[in-house]
């Protein structure tokens, strides 16, 4: 068995696959905390988690003309300064239960919690990169990305892989992270132990875990999850006519947000209602405001934004946010609806058909929790 050596697990997971395992916390333990305890952080690997000895490890980070090098982690973390930076990582199938009641779909079904946030502490993407040789961006440079290689294989030996372009790691200012640190502790096998990429506004799948080798090509990662999955299309493309050459990858996510609180067919007492719920936009792109609705959507009401406030154009992280409001007197039943809006003015859409897509990604319609009102 390849996975008899994964780690144990948190017993409040709820487990999506075992064999690779993949798990989200209960959306209710999901908001209790602003940056997700590391134990409870969703899970998503595709392979068997690698066993990786620190002592002989080594990064190889491919440098311009040939030259490579092969950094220990004692090197990664005295040569380069420490970066700490707080990041949301949202898998691109988030949400994904919600599409396939829309129509089937290929993939994991996620509920709202394949979402989470940690402080990550690592080495800058840019000053390794820098130190193996290459400058910051040139505007005459043309199209390049940093991939990535993780060292967990498939049985034909294939590494989890994928890339990003080369501003998103070169830019000024980038926060890209080779991480080492989660919320303080040390990196957890589960989430990539000893090394592992962070993307800051990025879709989860770019956050390569157990990283073994970097290097800058004119061409995306050639792997099958950078190239032939993560991507999105029109509702009428189905795998007979799919050609997964016809779309970008998926780098920055739209603007999402989910109730936690209550759970869907939960009984709730006359008087009054709290609601809770997470908020995200990919990009950096900042929440400006959560809409909750208790009537289906007919009329609406401002939440309060919760957790820490977020940096204009660099808002990595989520906002929590609530609503206490009279439940209406009479009303046997709510149906609880919240949206948001990001900075740039970008909302979701109200329901799920119209961006339904054959890999159920992207699923980022208004979300909906219908519950019972009695003493
Ligand atoms: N990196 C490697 N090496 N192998 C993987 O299977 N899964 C990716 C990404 N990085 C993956 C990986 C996907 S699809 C997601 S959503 C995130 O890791 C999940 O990160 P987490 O398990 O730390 O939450
Ligand atoms: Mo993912």
């Amino acid at each position: 068995d390849p996975y008899a050596g994964d780690p144990p697990r948190h017993p409040a997971l709820k487990v999506n696959s075992l064999k690779p395992f993949n798990a989200e916390p209960p959306a209710e333990l999901l908001t209790e905390n602003y940056r997700t305890p590391n134990q409870l952080f969703f899970k998503r690997n595709h392979l068997p988690v690698p066993a990786v000895d620190p002592a002989s490890y080594r990064l190889r980070v491919e440098g311009p003309g040939g030259r490579a090098l092969a950094l220990s982690l004692a090197e990664l973390k005295s040569r380069f300064p420490k970066h700490e930076v707080t990041v949301t990582l949202q898998c691109a199938g988030n949400r994904r239960a919600e599409m396939s009641r829309v129509r089937p779909v290929k993939g994991l079904e996620w509920g709202v919690a394949a979402i989470s946030t940690a402080r990550w502490g690592g080495a800058r993407l840019r000053d390794v990169l820098a130190h193996a040789g290459y400058a910051e961006e040139e505007e005459e440079a043309g199209e390049r990305h940093v991939c990535f290689e993780g060292l967990d294989k498939d049985q034909s030996g294939a590494a989890y892989g994928a890339s990003i372009p080369y501003h998103t790691a070169m830019g000024r200012g980038a926060e890209v992270l080779l991480a080492y640190e989660m919320n303080g502790e040390e990196l957890p096998r589960d989430h990539g132990y000893p090394l592992r990429v962070v993307v800051p506004g990025v879709v989860g799948a770019r956050h390569v875990k157990w990283l073994g080798r970097v290097s800058v090509s004119g061409e995306e990662s050639p792997s099958h999850w950078q190239r032939n999955d993560y991507k999105g299309f029109s509702p009428a493309v189905d795998w007979d006519t799919v050609d997964f050459t016809t779309a970008p990858a998926i780098q920055e996510l739209p603007v999402q947000s989910a109730i936690t609180e209550p759970a869907p067919g939960a009984t709730v007492p006359p008087g009054e209602l709290t609601v809770k719920g997470y908020a995200w936009s990919g990009g950096g792109r900042g929440v400006v405001r959560v809409d909750v609705s208790l009537d289906g959507g007919r009329t609406w009401r401002v939440a309060e934004l919760t957790g820490e406030e977020q940096r204009p154009g660099r808002a990595w992280a989520w906002r929590l946010w609530c609503l206490t409001a009279p439940v209406p007197p009479d009303c046997a039943a709510l149906d609880i609806v919240c949206k948001a809006v990001d900075a740039s003015y970008n909302v979701q859409p109200d329901t799920a058909a119209p961006i339904w897509n054959l890999r159920g990604v992207l699923s980022n319609a208004w979300h909906r929790v219908r519950v019972t009102v009695a003493e």
